[in-house]
Formats: C-alpha cells, sequence, structure tokens
C-alpha cells in the first residue's frame, strides 16, 4: 500500500493505484454523444425547395395558391447523390418556409402539396427526400419554420398547437431525424388566413420552446436542435459562413433566444468560460439566395469561393450547412452540380494528401510516458486516439520530421472534443535556414483548425501549443 502511494506522487496524478495511466479528466461543458457525431460529419446541405421556387421570391407573403407547386421532373434522389459525390453528410429539407405551404400531406392543413397539381396532389417531398437520404446514407433533417404567413391563427396560442402537430407528424413519419433547424425569422406582415397585416410575436416567449423541445425529444431522443442560440447547435452570427478565428464551441445561453437581436459577433466566438456546449453551424446559400432563381444561375458560388467557405468555416472548427436549391424541375442545376464537382476536386488537391502521415513524431511531454498517449496517435485517422500531456502540463510541442524537403500550404490540427475544448493558443514553426520561423499563429483549435503555410519549403514543421485550460489533446495533425 505505502509504495503504490508513493509510486502515487512520484509520476503525478495520471497514474492510478493499480499502475496505469489515466486519460485526462473532461474539462467540462463537453459534446454529447450526438454532439460528437454531428461534429464529424462537418458538411451538410440545406435544400431550400417550396412554393417560392415557383413565384421566384425569397419569402412568400403566404397567399400564394398551392396551384403552382408542380415541379416537372422531381427527383430526390438526384439531390441526395449529388450531395453524396460531394462529401455531404447530412441533408436538411425545408418542409415549411415562413409562406405556411408544406411539402408533406400535413393532416392539419390544406396549404400543402395535397392541395397541388405535383403528382395529382399524391406527392410527398419530405418522404422523397428521406427517403433517398436512407437509400445514400445521409442523415436526414428537418427545418419547419415557427414563422408562419399563411396561418389565421398566427400570433394566437392555436398557432403553437397547430405548429407542435406537424412537428409531430414530421418526427414520426419520415424516420429517424438528426437536426430540427428552427429559424429565427419570424413575425410581421402577412396574409394570414386573408386578413392581411401586421403580426409581431415576443420571440422570447410566444413559441413556448422548452415544452415543444421536451415533447419533441420524447419522439426523436438523439435529434439535435439548431436555433440562433441552441440549446444544441448555435446559429453562427452570420449567412456568410464566416467563424470567429476564436471559435469556442461553449456558450452561456441564458441571455440568448432564437431571434435576439445583436448576438452575431457573440455567436461567431462563443465565449471560453460559457457553460454549455453548443457549437456552431455555419449556413450559407450556394447562390446568393435561398431559394432557385434563374436569374442566378451565372452567379453560382465558383469551387474556390466554396473553399474560402470552407476554411472559414469547417477550418475553424464549425459544421458547414451549404445550401443547395433545386430548380422548378425539381433537380439541382447543371451550374450548382459543377460548382460542387470543383469544390470537391480542390479539396482532393489541396487538402487531400497528409504529407506528415509516415512522417517520425516527437513530443516535449507525454503523458504518463504511455504509448496510448504518443504523438503518433495524432497522424493515424482514428478520430478516438490522442497525444496529450500529463496534468498540469498545460504548453507543450511536437516536432513532425518528414524526412524529406516538403512545398507546405496548410496545416490541420484537432482537438479530442469528447475531453472538453481546451487549447487558448499555439503557433506552428517550420525549420528554415538553419532556425525555427514561426508562420502561424492562432487562439482556439476545436474539432478542426486549418491555416495556411503558403507555399514555405521544409522538412520539420513544430506545432507549439502555448495555452491551453488544461492539458491539450490532440487528437489529429494533418500536413498539406
Ligand atoms: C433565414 C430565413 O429567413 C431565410 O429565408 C432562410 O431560410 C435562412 C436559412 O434563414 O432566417
Amino acid at each position: 500500500m505505502k509504495s503504490s502511494i508513493f509510486i502515487f506522487f512520484l509520476l503525478g496524478i495520471n497514474i492510478s493505484l493499480n499502475g496505469q495511466v489515466k486519460p485526462p479528466e473532461p474539462v467540462f461543458p463537453i459534446p454529447t454523444k450526438q454532439q460528437w457525431e454531428w461534429h464529424q460529419m462537418e458538411m451538410n446541405a440545406f435544400i431550400h425547395f417550396s412554393i417560392n421556387t415557383f413565384t421566384d421570391k425569397e419569402w412568400g407573403y403566404g397567399d400564394e395558391s398551392a396551384q403552382i407547386f408542380n415541379p416537372t421532373e422531381m427527383n430526390a434522389d438526384q439531390w441526395i447523390w449529388v450531395l453524396k459525390e460531394n462529401n455531404f453528410k447530412g441533408v436538411i429539407i425545408t418542409a415549411k418556409h415562413h409562406d405556411g405551404f408544406c411539402l408533406w400531406p400535413s393532416r392539419y392543413t390544406l396549404h400543402s402539396v395535397k392541395s397541388s397539381p405535383y403528382l395529382s396532389g399524391k406527392g410527398d417531398v419530405v418522404r422523397d427526400v428521406a427517403l433517398a437520404a436512407r437509400k445514400y446514407q445521409l442523415k436526414f433533417g428537418i427545418y419547419l419554420s415557427p414563422w408562419d404567413r399563411n396561418r389565421q391563427d398566427y400570433g394566437t396560442p392555436d398557432y403553437i398547437t397547430y405548429y407542435r402537430n406537424q412537428l409531430h407528424e414530421l418526427l414520426t413519419n419520415y424516420g429517424p431525424v438528426f437536426e430540427m433547424w428552427f429559424d429565427g425569422a419570424n413575425g410581421g406582415e402577412g396574409y394570414y388566413g386573408g386578413t392581411n397585416g401586421l403580426r409581431l410575436v415576443d420571440k422570447k416567449v410566444y413559441y413556448k420552446w422548452p415544452e415543444t423541445l421536451e415533447m419533441a425529444h420524447k419522439i426523436q431522443p438523439d435529434m439535435l436542435f439548431f436555433s440562433d442560440a441552441g440549446p444544441d447547435i448555435r446559429w453562427l452570427g452570420n449567412e456568410r459562413a464566416v467563424a470567429g478565428e476564436t471559435n469556442w464551441n461553449t456558450i452561456s445561453n441564458d441571455t440568448l433566444y432564437a431571434g435576439k437581436a445583436g448576438i452575431g459577433e457573440l455567436l461567431s466566438t462563443g465565449s471560453e468560460n460559457g457553460t454549455k456546449w453548443i457549437p456552431a453551424e455555419a449556413d450559407v446559400s450556394i447562390r446568393p439566395g435561398w431559394f432557385y432563381h434563374s436569374s442566378e444561375d451565372s452567379l453560382v458560388k465558383t469551387p474556390e469561393q466554396l473553399f474560402d467557405i470552407y476554411l472559414t468555416s469547417v477550418g475553424r472548427g464549425a459544421v458547414l450547412l451549404l445550401n443547395v436549391p433545386p430548380d422548378r424541375r425539381g433537380l439541382i442545376a447543371q451550374e450548382d452540380q459543377e460548382a460542387l464537382r470543383g469544390f470537391t476536386e480542390l479539396l482532393k488537391q489541396r487538402l487531400g494528401i497528409n504529407l506528415a502521415a509516415n512522417a517520425d513524431i516527437v513530443a516535449s511531454n507525454v503523458r504518463g510516458k504511455d504509448k496510448r498517449f504518443m504523438p503518433e496517435m495524432m497522424l493515424d485517422d482514428n478520430a478516438e486516439t490522442y497525444w496529450c500531456t500529463d496534468d498540469g502540463i498545460k504548453a507543450g510541442e511536437v516536432e513532425i520530421r518528414l524526412g524529406r524537403q516538403e512545398v507546405l500550404n496548410y496545416i490541420s490540427i484537432g482537438e479530442y472534443l469528447p475531453l472538453g475544448q481546451r487549447v487558448r493558443s499555439f503557433e506552428v514553426d517550420l525549420w528554415e535556414s538553419g532556425r525555427w520561423n514561426v508562420v502561424a499563429r492562432g487562439t482556439t483549435i476545436g474539432y478542426k483548425r486549418i491555416l495556411p503555410l503558403d507555399g514555405h519549403k521544409t522538412d520539420k514543421i513544430r506545432i507549439k501549443i502555448l495555452d491551453s485550460k488544461a492539458c491539450p489533446v490532440i487528437n489529429t495533425v494533418k500536413i498539406f
């Protein structure tokens, strides 16, 4: 007994009484299992498709006739296939946008596909997307606009019942839903069952979100809720997919609520001492608008623009939600397909071959000198293995020896988030002309941090973790 206590003190608190080196204690808050899986998805797609596709508008007023919804070559398989080919892992469909038209034959309204000529009222676009997603193994998510400019009862308690009934239908009839998207935009002018006027609601209390979420969670326990302020995924604060260079997955949500104004900056950075794990999702459209407009065919983002978006979203630790809106035929247009193909090609060219995969790597400190925590663990492709230091060692460095001179363009680093986000600052040095030069500096790392290395040539790279909340826990380093 005495000797084991002695060993315990000698080697530090990472060693348990049976001599095993313990993994670090988590730094709270930490992601749930579902959030951790979501981080690993990296890129999901948004599909804005509805009555607006046929009126050429971005926001419908709510008085549109269901008669105009008639995609002539509707093919959800094509949408999902295009997304699959371009590495998207999940898809979120606008089951109902602000105009109130429902893409599924809801029992609770006539303002839906069932009153449209599409498949003589027998169609169900939500079902088509859910089935195609299952076929190609993408996760399936739903956007259901809280604001409904079609409903006469919008603004009254009855509408909340209507909204919950619809949510219940969607969550019960279409299989597992990985993410539910609650849009913060709501309240204002509308048709409202022919009353045509202004309806304003108190966004903070009107929707009674806590009860709605509880109901939804009972049906789909694994589902994550997105809104401006969470509770599971937060908005990034802008629709350009530009995350803060400092991006904490943590934030305190007691002062936030969906639709609250003036919180863009806070949402893009999160807060270091936030009490909840609410990571940022970067939503942006491949076109200027969210819905398809033929006038924007020449304005589809270029592969270079999409690559920049990837760097400012995924490359700063957020998950990208890229909107790809199908056209009036019900197909993803050629222009968007080409842009996506080009983007995928750029990702392959620029971030496809990890020059460090077989490199030698040494670290200034290895937790308990245990194999399980060696720096090599950052070079395997296993998201669950990591390099980490002894408790109390909040700074440290690793040196990667490539064994040959290489031109370097990017470095990608990732933290093992199930133990909490830790790193506050780091730098990247390259060995050039017989000395170390600092070529990149960063604050947070999070799930993934990509920094440019500007074509420097070297055979040795050093990553210095300068400051961390507790011993750093890094699961991936890639050099391109
Ligand atoms: C916004 C909406 O008003 C837009 O139409 C779009 O759906 C975007 C994703 O969210 O708040």
